[in-house]
């Protein structure tokens, strides 16, 4: 029913991080280099905007099949661009009306910060989401009010609980190349990174990188 999506590398746009460059240039080059799926993050941009950097990403990545195209929070974007999923935080609207709004076609992640959120999230009805953000691993001036940082055994920890319960777990919160084999190996099933891509000078060799760390860090199932 749903949208393919690889979790592996998971890349949350930033249009300041990667100004002067536009964000879809950014994303393309980061395709190239080996991220999975993006999704489109602009706190600041207007609807119009966001709908505009939405097809924009979806265009730069509809060369490599199997990219899914994410919208954070702005379910009415996401729904005018037909993009694959939303992702909302627990501030956003709640988990299971935008469910009811998207249909069953489409992607839900959720953030989840602690136990209790994680908890919350797999007391959903089944199929409401699909995956979750656990974050922060670390603190990061990305996101500076992002909560206390979980830490590689934090974030262990509520992503086997997600995993148990039949959803997707993805890390995210500081990770760089220096990190990302450590978090691969804590049991999520892929890493997001902001800074790390749209501040790179090289985001293609930047995102061969993460990929070549990642492997090194997977546990053996
Ligand atoms: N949510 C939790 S931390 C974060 C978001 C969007 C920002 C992560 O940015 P970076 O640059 O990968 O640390
Ligand atoms: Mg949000």
């Amino acid at each position: 029913m749903r949208p393919p999506f690889d979790p592996t590398l998971y890349l949350v746009t930033d249009t300041q991080l990667c100004a002067p460059r536009p964000v879809a240039d950014v994303v393309r080059a980061a395709v190239a280099g080996g991220v999975t799926a993006v999704q489109v993050r602009d706190k600041g941009a207007s609807r119009r905007d966001l709908l505009a950097l939405t097809r924009a990403v979806q265009e730069a990545v509809a060369e490599v099949p199997g990219v899914a195209v994410v919208v954070n929070d702005a379910v009415d974007v996401a729904l005018l661009a037909a993009a694959d999923g939303v992702h909302v935080g627990q501030e956003d609207l709640p988990a299971t009306e935008v469910r009811a709004l998207i249909g069953p076609r489409r992607l839900l992640g959720l953030s989840v910060s602690s136990p209790a959120e994680i908890a919350a999230a797999l007391a959903l009805p089944t199929g409401t989401l699909d995956l979750v953000g656990v974050s922060p691993v670390w603190g990061t001036p990305t996101k500076p009010d992002a909560g206390p940082a979980l830490g590689l055994d934090g974030t262990r920890e509520l992503a086997a609980a997600a995993r148990a319960g039949g959803l997707t777990a993805v890390a995210i919160g500081g990770i760089g190349a220096d990190r990302a084999a450590e978090v691969a190996a804590t049991g999520v099933d892929g890493i997001c990174v902001v800074s790390a891509l749209c501040a790179a000078a090289d985001p293609a060799s930047a995102a061969r990188k993460l990929r070549r760390e990642l492997s090194r860090g997977v546990p053996a199932e």
